[in-house]
């Protein structure tokens, strides 16, 4: 029998949205984006619950938000802003466990088992979170409490916004069999589809499939659904993580359809991404050159190969160019987002990266020209 653990999942209400109307009062009330503009074909990164009714959600394009809530207000992002206030969550945090996993600048893990305060209670400990990070941050933080990451990341979502829940060891079987399987994380539209179609909507549902047949159907993830549909998740609050890869990508303001100009953009996000691997390059090596291209219509390719040691440098301009001259007649299309990345190995097993999330935000790479 594992340990029980305690964990807290805490996720920000509509972050972005309400760090902006905090910091604006006059917002209040008025349905609010995050996001570029509708006219340089930006995206919504999120939106508050007012303009949560009118079905403006993140990732939306702005221009269709705007349709669909004329009267809606989208301000640029300040993310210096957004970081330094996640930063205030985990000092926050830090009173009550050093065992914390960030997911992104509003979301983290915090494995509060050794926590004493409260007589150990982790329900009264993230209700004494939220009710700081609202004293302190002005702010509304979601949090579930759970015996594990998967079920504490579920409960956090349940009574959003500005809501906590617990799952007690012991509601955890019962609580399993009516939840959607498109709650399990990894679970996106086309799994929930193929389970849809084997007879599974619920965890419930899934707990009839043996093992085998997820495996044989799943392959490694068969594992994985065979125990989260239980409530099992064994996985550990890690408090640092492998970086595995480093990209930098834009979306532009009209598409590129000639190469020589996506050859000039290319130029440039190496220049980026050299800065941002230099700031790593003496704890991780660069095994493969990767490229990435989204096509006016959505679709996107990859393209990935992997560095030799002819010696020539990770970033030479070459073999990037020749990787886009590769990739681009598969869709054959205006382009309107480019990246250009790399995959990573440590230099020393069991090399950490603490910073990782925070340099990875990907909207940050989304602010195109
Ligand atoms: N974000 C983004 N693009 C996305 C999703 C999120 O830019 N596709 C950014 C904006 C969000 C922040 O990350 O404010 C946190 O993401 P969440 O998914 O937690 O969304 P919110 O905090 O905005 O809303 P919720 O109340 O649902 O947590
Ligand atoms: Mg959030």
């Amino acid at each position: 029998m594992p340990q029980l653990r305690k964990i807290i999942h805490i996720d920000a209400d509509s972050f972005y949205a309400s760090v902006e109307t905090r910091d604006n009062p006059e917002l209040v009330g008025r349905p609010l984006a995050v996001g570029g503009r509708a006219d340089r074909r930006g995206v919504i990164a999120t939106a508050n619950y007012e303009a949560r009714r009118f079905g403006v959600h993140s990732a939306m394009a702005a221009s269709r938000a705007l349709t669909l809530c004329p009267q809606l207000l989208i301000i640029p992002p300040r993310f210096e802003v957004y970081r330094a206030v996640s930063a205030q969550f985990h000092g926050i945090f830090r009173d009550y466990t050093h065992l914390i996993e960030p997911l992104s600048l509003d979301e983290a893990f915090l494995d509060v088992t050794d926590c004493d305060q409260f007589q150990g209670s982790a329900t009264l400990i993230a209700a004494d979170i939220r009710r700081r990070v609202q004293a302190e941050l002005r702010l509304t933080v979601s949090a579930g409490i759970a015996p594990n990451k998967f079920l504490a990341k579920v409960a956090s979502d349940w009574q959003k916004p500005d809501g906590i829940f617990t799952i007690a060891p012991e509601q955890v079987p019962g609580f399993v069999l009516a939840l959607p399987v498109s709650k399990i994380n990894g679970v996106g539209r086309v799994t929930a589809e193929k389970l849809r179609r084997m007879g599974v909507q619920t965890c419930g549902d899934l707990q009839l499939l043996s093992l085998e047949t997820l495996v044989q159907r799943f392959g490694k993830y068969g594992q994985r659904l065979h125990d989260v549909a239980r409530g099992i998740d064994q996985r550990q609050v890690q408090t640092s993580r492998l970086r595995k890869s480093i990209s930098v990508e834009r979306t532009y303001a009209q598409d590129i359809d000639l190469m020589p100009a996506m050859i000039v953009q290319v130029d440039e996000l190496l220049l980026e991404l050299a800065t941002r691997f230099g700031k790593i390059a003496d704890r991780y090596f660069p095994t493969k050159r990767v490229i990435k291209i989204k096509y006016s219509d959505f679709t996107q390719t990859t393209l990935e190969e992997a560095i030799g040691d002819s010696g020539e440098p990770w970033n030479d301009p070459a073999v990037f160019h020749r990787l886009v001259a590769t990739a681009w007649p598969r869709g054959a299309k205006p382009v309107r987002l480019l990246g250009a990345g790399l995959r990573l190995q440590p230099r020393r097993a069991g090399e950490l990266d603490q910073m990782s999330l925070f340099e990875d935000d990907p909207l940050e790479a989304q602010a195109g020209p």
